[in-house]
């Protein structure tokens, strides 16, 4: 209704302009062509001289208007260490522009009036003017001066990387039409080498190469989540096309360019939060972020920072949205144990991964503590007779040899049975149900005996353990399939007594 009505208003607006010129037109030709050129010429420069004043005034009161929208002011101050001094340039930047934008438009507004075409006048000439000149090069480059300086000195100061010195999280934000792949260091704190030549869309994304240890731990989140005063170091790539990092609330934005990896480095000041409280003080903040959803959170609560793509990269372009997440050390802490490494979800094991059927060095230590552990229970339990299910003791195919990643497991064992030295053992082995039980039971018995002479030669003494081939007696799981007789395989160590 209100859309119909300011139709009609416009439309009787333009009717009038129309009627008017028709009249004006009319009335010069009574009082003759160039009187009438005159008068047409004073009225356009008193309009000209009246939209001076309201053109400038509506931009002062729009850019009011809009402030707290804007980067850099109200609610939307800089989230990172560096962002003050961007917002600083860009505000030096607006004053001298705003000083020359407001000169220009007053001149050429009041000269157009002042300067109309007027009987008897007649436009001055003259050919050069030295002063004039010196003011309109001096003044100019004078102010450039200033701004590039100071953005030179902005730049030196936002821009140099890290030094060998310095502490910082180095993440990699790699990206592709159309979202960010994001990957961080596991628990060594580095990002493992990467070959473009690796990557495969489906199982590399990052074209990792999974023979250097420290790829091992890293993670790739869904989202970004970093600690508060912490400095960042983003490795920025990209696998297909030009695409742009930006992080508008830390004034964060660097080109991702394919075969040429640039970076950018910023510290967060403030956390989610702490920004979520400074947006709940503007009353634009303060409604409903769901219009359909009036009950729901309101825009403050709705807000996280974002990085997005500045670079027009395809259609899909808008959809490179990822959240950012600014906690604290603690939070940032927990969150990054709860993540799992990228190599051990999808690799570990595949015919992709180069440690296929060894032991990690990280799996060694997990396995060293939860037998630590297990040894510690065992000793505590009154009931006795506690067993302790060997995970990492293998077994050539069909014989009792000890193949040498055993090693490590039974290295563990025999240090905790120095450690609890009253303790009497018993090496248990178990088959699965396949071939003969006669076999079978042999075949356990001479695992078991493998495993107790492995300990003797360690210095454990002969007589605190017993070897016993139980064979296919005492089944785990399911003998029918595959995963069931791998559980029935096993050797066990109980403890006899303390
Ligand atoms: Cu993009």
């Amino acid at each position: 209704m209100t859309g119909l009505v300011i139709l009609l208003i416009l439309i009787l607006l333009a009717v009038i302009l129309i009627q008017i010129g028709k009249v004006s037109e009319l009335s010069a030709k009574i009082r003759g062509e160039e009187e009438s050129f005159y008068q047409g010429n004073n009225r356009t420069a008193l309009w000209l001289l009246i939209f001076m004043p309201v053109f400038l005034i509506g931009c002062v009161v729009s850019a009011l208007y809009y402030k707290d929208s804007m980067l850099g002011y109200g609610p939307l101050k800089s989230a990172s260490e560096h962002g003050g001094s961007i917002d600083s340039l860009f505000n030096w930047t607006l004053f001298f522009t705003g000083i020359v934008f407001i000169i220009t438009h007053v001149a050429l507004f009041w000269f157009s009036y002042k300067y109309r075409a007027k009987k008897g006048n007649k436009a001055i000439f003259f050919v050069h003017n030295t002063s004039l000149e010196i003011v309109w090069t001096a003044i100019p480059a004078l102010v450039m001066t200033f701004l590039v300086v100071k953005g030179l000195v902005v730049w030196n100061d936002v821009m140099p990387d890290v030094g060998p010195e310095d502490e910082y999280i180095e993440i990699q934000a790699n990206g592709y039409q159309f979202a960010w792949d994001i990957r961080y260091p596991g628990a060594d704190e580095k990002l493992g080498t990467t070959n473009f030549r690796k990557v495969d869309l489906a199982n590399n994304p990052f074209g990792q190469d999974w023979t250097d240890p420290k790829n091992i731990d890293d993670f790739n989140p869904d989202k970004i989540v970093l600690p508060v005063g912490q400095q960042v170091r983003v490795r920025i790539t990209a696998r297909d096309v030009l695409h742009n990092f930006y992080l508008p609330h830390f004034r964060v934005k660097m080109d991702a360019i394919p075969g040429l990896p640039t970076y950018f480095i910023f510290t967060p000041i403030t956390t989610t939060a702490d920004y979520r409280k400074q947006l709940k003080e503007y009353p634009e903040w303060q409604i409903p972020a769901d219009e359909s959803e009036p009950d729901g959170p309101q825009r403050w609560e709705a807000f996280d920072f974002e990085l997005a793509c500045a670079e027009l990269c395809g259609e899909g372009h808008y959809s490179m949205r990822r959240v950012v997440e600014i906690v604290t050390q603690e939070e940032y802490e927990a969150w990054k144990s709860e993540q799992s490494s990228y190599y051990m979800s999808n690799i570990r094991n595949t015919d992709a991964d180069p440690f296929k059927g060894k032991l990690l060095e990280t799996e060694i230590q997990n396995r060293n503590k939860e037998l630590t552990s297990a040894f510690a229970s065992a000793m505590a339990d009154t009931l006795g007779n506690a067993i302790i299910r060997m995970k990492n003791v293998f077994f050539e195919t069909g014989s009792s040899v000890l193949k040498t990643d055993s090693q490590f497991e039974l290295n563990k064992v025999a240090e905790l049975l120095k450690k609890y030295n009253s303790a009497i053992i018993e090496v248990g082995g178990h088959t699965d149900s396949v071939g003969d039980e006669d076999a079978n039971k042999t075949l356990s018995n001479s695992r078991a005996t493998a495993v107790r002479d492995y300990l003797v030669r360690k210095g454990i003494t002969a007589n605190r353990m017993t070897a016993v081939g139980y064979g296919e007696s005492n089944p785990q799981g399911d003998n029918n399939t595959p995963e069931g007789r791998q559980e029935n395989r096993r050797t066990e160590l109980k403890i006899v007594s303390k």
